[in-house]
């Protein structure tokens, strides 16, 4: 067991959900270092929010880039050094608003990265503004009356644009999300992970996800991209997690 902690102090809200996203991240990195990565070939890059200070956490190669940039930053990394493990960490506003170019165009080239979102539906850092992933109607400092707008369903984009690994997970499912985060690290080509991660300070879903959230059929056959965009489509009671998509495509830095 490496240990990866650091000297850095944790400004996170006490009881934050981020925790356990610090948590698994760790957890996955020592089981991977026992099967033979070297902590020296791993580097993680942030955006900018609460999700960013995870870079601050962990003691290994880190960058945090400008918000919205870690997926570029990730990219050219990747791309300079390809036999590199590149994990970058975003937040919703970051990776689904600020940095949506960016995300595109890097599930399009399938670029070999995997990125992992805390998708706490709200600008966390800056004290609760509205996302591209925030309810209609939800209430924050930008949306005082509600917002008006429907959510983007991030996965979908995802899908679409190319991504060859899609998958959705629940922070308060510890096990379940290391797991995942497994998979997605050791995916050849463009992996994602949209985490569900409540933010208790200002938009506390644990009670909803624990009540909603759930498996995906053993069975599910996770090379069929049109059943992938029906389920993570899906709008009904319950919220389905796990890995919705992986294939096998060439890869960017294979063919540059
Ligand atoms: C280009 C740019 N726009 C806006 C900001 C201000 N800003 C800093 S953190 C943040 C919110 C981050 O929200 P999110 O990416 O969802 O991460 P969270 O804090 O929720 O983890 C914003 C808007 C900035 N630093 N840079
Ligand atoms: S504001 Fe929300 S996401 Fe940020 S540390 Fe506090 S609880 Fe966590
Ligand atoms: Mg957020």
């Amino acid at each position: 067991m490496i240990d990866l902690n650091t000297q850095a102090k944790n400004t996170w809200c006490p009881g934050c959900t981020n925790f356990l996203i610090l948590s698994a991240f760790k957890n996955v990195l020592n089981e991977l270092f026992s099967t033979g990565l070297n902590k020296d070939n791993v580097v993680m890059t942030a955006g900018i929010g609460c999700h960013g200070k995870i870079a601050d956490y962990v003691n290994i190669n880190s960058f945090i880039s400008l918000h919205g940039r870690e997926v570029a930053t990730a990219t050219g990394i990747k791309l300079a050094n390809p036999k590199l493990t590149v994990v970058a960490f975003a937040g919703d506003g970051d990776a689904y608003a600020e940095g949506i170019e960016h995300l595109v165009h890097a599930a399009k080239r399938n670029s070999n990265i995997t990125l992992l979102v805390h998708n706490n539906q709200v600008f966390g850092l800056t004290t609760g503004q509205v996302t591209p992933t925030s309810v209609k109607g939800y209430k924050g400092r930008s949306t005082p009356f509600g917002s008006v707008e429907e959510p983007l369903n991030p996965l979908s984009v995802l899908l679409s644009s190319g991504a060859t690994f899609v998958a959705r997970t629940y922070a308060g499912n510890l096990q379940e999300m290391q797991v995942i985060m497994k998979k997605a690290i050791q995916h050849k080509g463009f992996s994602v992970v949209d985490i569900l991660q409540p933010c208790i300070s200002f938009k506390d879903t644990r009670e909803y996800f624990k009540e909603r959230v759930c498996e995906l059929e053993k069975n599910y056959p996770t090379d069929k991209l049109d059943m992938a965009l029906v389920e993570v489509r899906s709008n009904g009671d319950k919220i389905p997690c796990g890995i919705f998509y992986q294939v096998q495509k060439p890869i960017f830095e294979d063919s540059f």
